[in-house]
């Protein structure tokens, strides 16, 4: 990914370039990374044309749109994550506050909903007339879902401070209660303030049992650039188990030097970056069938 000056913050798809702009704009203005990832997430949870995260994604098996996410914050290696989250859009900032003003590392369901709430976040209706006329098109057809496109960011101000989140749907008319690898730290997201971090995006089934964030944040601890980390990570994915190849695994990382990198099993897997100068969007490599 050929990148000169140094990139403050990723964010995984297309929207991913709302978000990083949003983020960069904090992060220029001398904001941590915590706000910054926090801020550019929200832009995507609000937004009801995204069919995969927050307000409008696609609800599960029964039409009950449930939330997850995830955030870790470098400075004392903190977690917050929500899990199965129904009625309210902004799963980061609920996350977000699991982290910052609980004991806990994550709340889920009814449990994540009632904290939401009593921490002022607002209750929403989720499940838009758009994403419901899709899922009674799913209860007809019961067509396998393939689009599902977690945001994940990470972030690094400049303190050197990183973090990494995601938050998503999950995958479309998944059983209820179904919990993928994006709320859960080391395989969705993590973050190392010594290192830099990652975001995963992807079939959560297949993600989580690698652990794939947290692979991608130890090669780069063994000095891996981050491309070579991410691409590793894939490669090692697709040696043990040659059915991951069928289902799309992606990856993205950035490093404290402001270095990023990103790859995936299947095509289509875009990173989007900002700096100082910079914003842009760049496929990843794709290594399933190479
Ligand atoms: C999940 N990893 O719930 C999420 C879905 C996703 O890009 O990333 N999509 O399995």
């Amino acid at each position: 990914m050929p990148v000169n000056a140094p990139v403050w913050v990723v964010a995984t798809w297309r929207f991913g370039e709302r978000a990083v702009a949003v983020a960069r704009e904090v992060l220029a203005a001398g904001g941590c990374a915590l706000d910054a990832v926090e801020r550019g997430i929200s832009v995507v949870e609000l937004d009801p044309s995204e069919h995969s995260v927050g307000l409008g994604g696609r609800p599960n098996s029964q039409g009950v749109v449930e939330l997850d996410a995830g955030i870790m914050w470098g400075p004392g290696r903190r977690v917050g994550a929500v899990a199965g989250l129904r009625g309210v859009a902004d799963a980061i900032s609920a996350a977000r506050l699991v982290m910052e003003r609980t004991p806990h590392c994550m709340l889920v369901g009814e449990g994540a909903r009632g904290f939401a709430l009593a921490q002022g976040l607002r209750p929403r209706r989720l499940l838009t007339p758009e994403a419901r006329r899709m899922w009674r098109e799913w209860l007809e057809s019961h067509a396998d879902e393939d689009g599902h496109d977690t945001i994940g960011m990470v972030a690094v101000d400049v303190n050197g401070d990183v973090c990494a989140a995601t938050s998503t749907s999950g995958i479309g008319y998944k059983l209820p209660g179904r919990v993928g690898d994006s709320p859960l730290v080391g395989s969705g997201f993590y973050a190392d303030n010594a290192v830099g971090g990652a975001a995963a995006t992807g079939l959560g089934e297949r993600i989580l049992r690698y652990c794939m964030s947290f692979r991608v944040v130890e090669a780069m601890r063994q000095g891996l650039h981050p491309q070579a980390a991410c691409e590793s990570v894939v490669r090692f994915m697709l040696e043990d188990d040659p059915t991951n190849a069928d289902h799309q695994c992606a990856v993205l990382a950035l490093d404290r030097q402001g270095r990023f990198g990103g790859a995936s099993t299947q095509p289509e897997f875009v990173v989007a970056y900002a700096g100082a100068g910079e914003l842009g969007i760049v496929e990843a490599p794709h290594l399933a069938g190479r």
